[in-house]
């Protein structure tokens, strides 16, 4: 079978853009108010949709999901160690160590990659003040058992939930669980406000610490009230929020399409694994589509599998390789034994490419693709 090459590139993923009237009926209120940023109405009107749409009232939205995640570890007044994953965006690490925390990598699990409690719990040692655990690909993290060490220990349990909008975990948004979670709200996620950042917290005595980390420790015009940065949403952001929030049903459901179709398409394939499907109290997101090729199995293994779909115009992506453990600000950051399953994944990881916009005569062509690179090499 002769497959042809993709005329224009696919990408691991493609912002969803609203109808452009929709967005642009809202520039006209911007422009009347003639109030553009430092918590403005529109801010405001997000604000309140995304109280509905979590079911949460303790929310503070931040100019990026990186500046959301530093100012949620600051406003908990933490020091010593922070338990986290390797296998994750260089994000997570950074705004630890942007703390002044120092970031100990313990191991994750096989099934969907998120940190595995009983690695936290050996970790642990009388430096730890928090454990920061990632819903990586938007599969939530072993919440109970987390939660379980965490008030065993004694500990801060701090969510980056950066690809997790959406998912829903035992009846209820993933926004809920543990002290803070923080999304990103960055344009490759399934929802997105161009940039952003959003921290939702149990203590709603955290709601003045937030408002003030993320505006410069202000308090009044007089006032300051301790160090801050400035990690605030402006008008346009909250606009294109404010304006994709209701068609998030719409675009999820299409990327449950595409993922539906990698999963009949691609199950049994020689050396490439997928993940199972997330338990059934959890309502997914559909953010990444990734897979493992296992080199043994096919004959190919991934590197080779990432180059050749290049060669098709399919941009897959090897998120989260290489772990953070060999990233250069990390080398010397202390591990918790070896990483088996960390190093293995991140040999095998490939995230395909998903997204609303993707045609099922699409995917079915980058399973071809796929399938024939496996096989071809073996
Ligand atoms: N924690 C975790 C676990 C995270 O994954 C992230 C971010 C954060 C924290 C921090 O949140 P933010 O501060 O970003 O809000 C991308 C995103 O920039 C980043 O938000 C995301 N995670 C990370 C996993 O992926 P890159 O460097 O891979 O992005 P880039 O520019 O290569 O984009 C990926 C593909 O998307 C491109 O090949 C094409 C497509 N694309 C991208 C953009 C920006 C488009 O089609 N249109 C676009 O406008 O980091």
């Amino acid at each position: 079978m002769n497959i042809q090459a993709f005329e224009k590139p696919v990408y691991v993923t493609k912002p969803f853009l609203p109808p452009i009237e929709e967005y642009a009926a809202g520039l006209r209120g911007i422009w009347d108010a003639a109030w553009l940023t430092n918590g403005g109405p529109v801010l405001e009107r997000f604000r309140r949709a995304l109280e509905e749409t979590l079911d949460h009232r303790n929310l503070c939205l931040c100019v990026n999901g990186t500046l959301a995640l530093q100012i949620a570890l600051k406003g908990l007044r933490l020091e010593g160690e922070v338990i986290t994953t390797p296998f994750t965006f260089v994000a997570t690490a950074h705004a630890a160590a942007w703390n002044g925390l120092r970031p100990v990598f313990a191991d994750i699990e096989p099934e969907h990659y998120t940190l595995d409690p009983a690695a936290v719990e050996t970790a642990i040692t009388p430096d730890t003040c928090a454990i920061l655990a990632v819903h990586v690909f938007g599969h939530p993290c072993r919440t109970q058992e987390l939660a379980d060490v965490a008030r065993r220990h004694g500990l801060k349990l701090i969510y980056d939930a950066a690809h997790a909008f959406g998912v829903r975990a035992d009846g209820r948004s993933i926004a809920h669980f543990g002290d803070v979670s923080v999304f990103s709200f960055h344009a490759t996620k399934p929802f997105h406000s161009i940039e952003g950042g959003l921290l939702a917290f149990a203590d709603p005595g955290l709601k003045e610490t937030y408002n003030q980390l993320k505006n410069f420790g202000i308090v009044s015009e007089s006032e300051i009230a301790g160090l801050g940065t400035n990690a605030k949403m402006n008008e346009f952001q909250a606009l294109m929020g404010l304006t994709v929030l209701p068609h998030l049903p719409k675009v999820v459901a299409a990327r449950a399409q595409v993922a539906r179709i990698y999963r009949e398409r691609l199950a049994g394939v020689p050396g490439l694994h997928l993940p199972p499907p997330l338990p059934p109290n959890c309502v997914p997101n559909h953010a990444y589509q990734p897979v493992e090729i296992d080199g043994d199995g096919a004959g190919c293994d991934r590197d080779a599998a990432y180059e050749g779909l290049k060669k098709y115009n399919i941009f897959a992506r090897r998120y989260f390789h290489p772990l953070l453990t060999a990233c250069a600000p990390y080398r010397n950051a202390k591990i918790s034994g070896d990483l088996p399953v960390a190093r293995r994944v991140a040999q095998r990881i490939l995230t395909l490419p998903i997204h609303h916009d993707l045609a099922p005569d699409s995917v079915h062509r980058i399973c071809d693709v796929l399938q024939r690179l496996l096989s071809d090499s073996a």
